[in-house]
């Protein structure tokens, strides 16, 4: 297949990806459900921080997940220990989540949790810093994760993920000292990226940092909630 015939293809592929994103976005704002899809390097720590997020939150909240893999159902098991429901999407070949996969998902998993009956819904995508950046789920928030063992430069490696996120979180914050992880020069390579944008940093092994992430979700929630109180009294 020459080039041009596999750009056109490409082309098509996110075309329908973003019109179908469209579509979720449109029902996710009529059913008032924020979504937040977070995105890493395989083994950031997306589940771990997750699961405590999702057990801190379901005394407030619906929250449920949707959790990507290549193969397993081990993240929705682990997810589900947070007591919040958790639906496992195996992609298989695929290294990334399409919005065909949460579509799928939403109708797939009407047994464990409605999406319109939720506040939150949290998306995992695969671990992948590539393909991840260029589907749109049809999310609120995109959240990329970067952690202290992976290097500082990661963001300047991989821009497109960053740029696209609208938060960053550096996880593993409680081996910092251990890894030698120079802080200054991290915080560095995200603002070259996306000046302005805001960071947390967090251990979710010792919920060092958390409160302040947690607060910044629960803000984020209920403002959607806000937004969306009128255009469901008309
Ligand atoms: N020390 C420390 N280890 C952590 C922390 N968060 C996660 N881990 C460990 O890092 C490893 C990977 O964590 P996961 O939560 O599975 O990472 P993930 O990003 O969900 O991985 P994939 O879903 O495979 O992409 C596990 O051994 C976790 O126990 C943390 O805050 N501190
Ligand atoms: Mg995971």
């Amino acid at each position: 297949m020459n080039p041009p015939k596999l750009i056109e293809i490409r082309k098509n592929i996110l075309k329908k990806n973003d019109e179908l994103a469209q579509g979720l976005r449109a029902r996710f704002a009529a059913d008032g459900v924020f979504v937040a899809n977070f995105v890493s390097s395989p083994g950031t720590g997306k589940t771990e921080l997750l699961k405590y997020t999702m057990a801190r939150l379901i005394d407030r909240f619906a929250v449920a997940a949707i959790v990507g893999d290549v193969e397993t159902e081990n993240d929705a098991v682990r997810l589900r220990k947070s007591g919040a429901p958790a639906y496992q999407v195996e992609t298989h070949s695929m290294c990334h989540l399409e919005s065909f996969h949460i579509d799928k998902a939403i109708a797939a998993a009407a047994s464990q949790f409605r999406v319109e009956e939720l506040d939150l819904l949290i998306i995992e995508n695969v671990g992948n810093l590539v393909c991840t950046s260029a589907f749109d789920l049809g999310e609120d928030l995109q959240v990329v994760l970067v952690s202290t063992t992976e290097g500082e430069d990661k963001p300047l490696k991989y821009p497109k993920i960053f740029d696209r996120s609208d938060i960053c979180i550096i996880t593993k914050m409680d081996i910092a000292e251990a890894l030698e992880f120079d802080h200054a020069q991290m915080r560095a390579s995200i603002d070259a990226v996306k000046p302005g944008m805001p960071v947390f940093e967090v251990s979710a092994k010792t919920g060092w940092g958390m409160e302040a992430w947690i607060q910044y979700l629960v803000e984020r929630i209920d403002e959607k909630k806000a937004e969306d109180t009128p255009a469901r009294a008309d």
